[in-house]
């Protein structure tokens, strides 16, 4: 008879999760045991960097990923890093080692009390099976449901249930497949295709799960189609469309008035793959101008239900562009005020970049050095948090997957989510671009970049402060906050000590010599910038 540890491992191998991030402990040793054959275990130094390189990888792959959590206390480092998982809607699938099931109730040392409930505020589904037979299939389900929910997923085991008897229904559990197809109902169809149609001035805008969802270049035709502008998502984590396209029109500002502002003249905003929307700054007013309706289709229940404006169907993104394509006809009716309609000109040229004060790069020639220097399917992780605006002004990103950011806003995810990102995707160059107040949430991922030869340039910009945190403290009137400034930092000598070999920029030119040489395993490039305000 086979035992629970052998049914779960050869059901994750038929799921393809074979790629396991973890950090371990002694509860998850017994999970560990036998995983040579067909797996490849990456550790990871901290939980938040495992949770951010699995979710890099996860995204970056299109496909779940499998975290292996310490208890209580390595899932309650993972906290963080879930939070951008739960927001970039990442099919994780953490699985955490419990004590022995005799040594929960008396509280040992590394039990988890309840480990479900632990998780349960970030997680779409958590459990702790009632006994171990029931392991392969709570596998199993937290599997589907990560990936039916887009979702991270929490499974404890009490690590002496690895080791029991499987019986012949554990076994059903391998030939398992569970799908889900969302398109809209006829009648569904009809009322989108009319609202559409109807509208004299439609704009899109467009969210990270259509990055995600691989619907980047079903989105360019779409828009081509309608000749409407099209907007990004605000808190923007995927690029839905290539940025310097004639009909982009940039990432909304994720305050509900300057949103407004954005949206006026328009009748209807038809939103795709985004929640409406996922604001930061307070900045309150209307949600939407005056006789504008806002339709919004997204997979994510969740986001349609809690939304405070406008219409949603609950409904797979792909098939209503799909849909809207074939009925729309010809482009036509509607006028884009801010540019030309129908057939996409040229794309927009960039401006020259501005320059920094002598000593230290402006955040714009480092990203244009970027642009000019490495290849146009390059991925970029970002986290770097003063610079957004320089970087949509200097940027030209035309392909699907170029680019990622936290998803939920939390630190962490740059550079562990870039050495995921990279390990996804050894064929791509891979670029963090990382500040130096970011860095440190994530900092121990250079080692596992090291320690696993990813290819992965990391870009170090070094403003000496929390630059966001100076523009917010201006927003907010707290000029006075303590604990903003980073000095004496220098993270060519901290990634040296991780294994990952460094230099720090001075010149543009520099910079740019530096890019062209093309290592085949990680380095940081560190440059001083000055600092910028991110909008
Ligand atoms: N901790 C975590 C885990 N996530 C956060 N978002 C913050 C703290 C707060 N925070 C921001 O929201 S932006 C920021 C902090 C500390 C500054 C990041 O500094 P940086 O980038 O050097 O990476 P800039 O360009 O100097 O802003
Ligand atoms: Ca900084």
């Amino acid at each position: 008879m086979s035992c629970v540890r052998h049914v779960a491992h050869a059901f994750l191998r038929r799921q393809g999760l074979t790629t396991v991030f973890g950090n371990p402990g002694s509860n998850e040793l017994p999970f560990l045991a036998g995983l040579g054959a067909g797996f490849r275990y990456v550790l990871g130094l901290h939980e938040g960097a495992v949770v951010g390189m699995a979710d890099g990888y996860a995204q970056a792959t299109g496909r779940p990923a499998l975290v292996s959590l310490h208890a209580a206390a390595g899932s309650g480092n993972a906290m963080g890093a879930l939070t951008n998982a739960v927001a970039a809607r990442t099919p994780l699938v953490l699985v955490a080692g419990q004590q022995v099931r005799p040594a929960v109730g008396p509280e040992a040392n590394l039990a988890n009390t309840d480990a479900a409930a632990l998780m349960k505020p970030l997680v779409g589904w958590a459990a702790e099976p009632a006994c171990a037979g029931d392991v392969p299939r709570a596998l199993a389900q937290a599997v589907f449901e990560a990936r039916l929910r887009r979702r991270p997923a929490y499974l404890s085991v009490p690590y002496d249930d690895w080791a029991a008897d499987a019986d012949d229904n554990a076994l059903e559990v391998l030939d398992r497949q569970v799908e889900r197809a969302a398109e809209p109902s006829a009648e569904q169809g009809r009322r989108l295709v009319r609202q559409v149609a109807s509208a004299r001035r439609p704009a899109l805008v467009l969210g990270g799960d259509i990055d995600a969802d691989g619907l980047f270049d079903d989105a360019v035709r779409l828009a081509e189609r309608l000749g409407a502008p099209v907007w990004a998502a605000p808190s923007l984590f995927r690029l839905p469309f290539p940025n310097r396209h004639p009909l982009f029109r940039g990432v909304l500002p994720a305050g509900i008035a300057p949103v407004c502002e954005a949206l006026e003249g328009h009748d209807l905003v038809l939103v795709l793959g985004a929640p409406v929307f996922r604001y930061h700054e307070h900045l309150p007013g209307r949600y939407l101008p005056r006789g504008t309706r806002l339709v919004q289709v997204t997979e994510d229940a969740a986001a349609a239900a809690r939304a405070p404006v406008g219409e949603a169907l609950v409904a797979d993104p792909g098939a209503v562009i799909t849909l809207l394509a074939e009925r729309l006809g010809s482009p036509a009716a509607p006028q884009d005020p801010g540019g030309p309609r129908g057939a996409a000109g040229p794309y927009r040229p960039v401006p020259a970049p501005a320059r920094g004060d002598g000593r230290r790069l402006h955040p714009e020639q480092v990203f244009a050095a970027l642009r000019d220097g490495l290849p146009g399917d390059t991925a970029y992780v970002v986290e770097s948090t003063s610079t957004s605006a320089s970087w949509w002004r200097q940027m030209d990103l035309r392909r699907p997957g170029s680019y990622y950011f936290p998803a939920a806003g939390g630190l962490g995810f740059g550079l562990p989510g870039a050495v995921g990102v990279a390990m996804a995707q050894p064929d791509r160059p891979v670029v963090g671009v990382v500040g130096d107040g970011s860095a440190n949430y994530g900092i121990t991922a250079l080692w596992t970049a090291a320690r696993y030869r990813v290819p992965l340039t990391v870009v170090l910009l070094r403003n000496g402060t929390y630059g966001a945190l100076r523009w917010f403290s201006g927003l907010l009137g707290v000029p006075d906050a303590p604990g903003l400034d980073l000095p004496g930092m220098d993270f060519t000598r901290i990634a040296e000590g991780y294994g990952v070999p460094a230099r720090h920029v001075e010149a543009p030119e520099e910079l740019r010599a530096a890019l062209a040489e093309r290592p085949d395993g990680p380095r940081l490039i560190q440059v001083d910038t000055v600092l910028t305000a991110p909008s």
